[in-house]
């Protein structure tokens, strides 16, 4: 374990792990904890889900699906077509090596473990050095409504393929959340040095975990610098379905949105270098950097650039 400066990313499913995986690569063991949103976790099929918790998981293991961003690689999928055959469910893709995390999950969550204590064993388990916590331990669950009304939201975004237009999202649960106890020992360190937000969906991935009040109370309060980097590259979404929410949302889909959006909360926004003009609030300061990330390499240089902001603003407050 390392005795040096910590660090925390807020993290939500594929963009968002990418970048996790950078700073997992550059921190000693120890230095890097990644909170992960929990609001997309559902109940399928009888077994507990937890997406995003799961792409952090098999990204950091080297056990990720590069080609889809979720679920593992070189997968096989039996169990799928037995389902399909017999008229169940199969919507959802449950690959037979990840169905085993679900199977396994839900047997110890039923067994009285909380979902940290279960992401804790996983993450042994599979040999990952940082540390991956859900941020609750409580139920949030995001819902969407839409132009066909209420939907969860994997329906949402997997059985409907973020079709339906979106109007409002809620995150049931969220009010009466707690943090994670070792979220909430993570920012209480002294050796914290920077609070990162990935380039997750702010919408969708990020303000689920945001949501839950003491998440968002820690982080208006926070003693150490906070920073964001944006999901959005030259008006467009790297990857999935930020910039059609945003417009579904009256958002103007660009990396300055993005940047008021986490407005009392951020003290640095890092954009692409094409957004390197990005107007960021009063009291935010802006860098650039190559934030798309094909390659691992791209991943750890990142990293890099992320933590030298950080470590820039730190300076400029002491
Ligand atoms: N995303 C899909 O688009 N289609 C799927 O069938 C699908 C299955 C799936 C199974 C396990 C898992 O952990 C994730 C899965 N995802 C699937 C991804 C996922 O639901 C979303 O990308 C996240 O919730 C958004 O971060």
């Amino acid at each position: 374990m390392s005795g040096g400066p910590k660090f925390l990313a807020l993290c939500g499913g594929i963009g968002g792990a990418k970048l996790a995986l950078g700073l997992d690569r550059v921190l000693a063991a120890g230095q890097f904890t990644v909170v992960a949103n929990t609001g997309d976790d559902f109940i399928h099929l009888g077994l507990h889900v937890s997406p995003d918790i799961d792409t952090l998981l098999y990204t950091l293991a080297g056990l990720d699906d590069p080609a889809k961003g979720w679920g593992r690689r070189d997968e096989t999928w039996t169990f799928m077509k037995a389902i399909e055959a017999l008229g169940g469910e199969s919507w959802f893709l449950l690959g037979d090596g990840d169905l085993a995390t679900h199977v396994e999950r839900t047997r110890r969550l039923a067994a009285g473990e909380t979902l940290s204590m279960v992401t804790e064993a996983f993450r042994q388990r599979l040999g990952i050095a940082s540390r991956i916590l859900p941020m609750s331990d409580d139920a949030v669950r995001t819902r969407v409504r839409t132009d066909e009304g209420w939907l969860d939201f994997q329906h949402y975004f997997v059985r409907r393929r973020c079709e339906p237009r979106m109007e409002a999202l809620e995150f049931t649960g969220a009010a009466s959340a707690r943090m994670a106890p070792a979220v909430a020992e993570a920012l209480a360190d002294p050796m914290l040095a920077a609070i990162i937000i990935c380039p997750s969906n702010p919408y969708l991935s990020v303000d689920p975990i945001l949501a839950v009040p003491e998440m968002r109370d820690a982080l208006a309060a926070r003693s150490v610098p906070a920073l964001a980097v944006s999901p959005i590259i030259a008006g467009q979404a790297v990857k999935g379905p930020t910039a059609k929410v945003m417009a579904e949302l009256g958002l103007e889909p660009s990396a300055a949105t993005v940047a008021r959006h986490y407005e009392g909360l951020i003290d640095g926004f890092m954009v692409d270098t094409r957004d390197a003009d990005v107007e960021v609030p009063t009291g935010m300061r802006a860098f650039a950097a190559p934030t798309l990330m094909r390659s691992l390499e791209d991943r750890i240089d990142l990293a890099r650039a992320v933590l030298a902001a950080g470590a820039e603003l730190a300076g400029a407050s002491r």
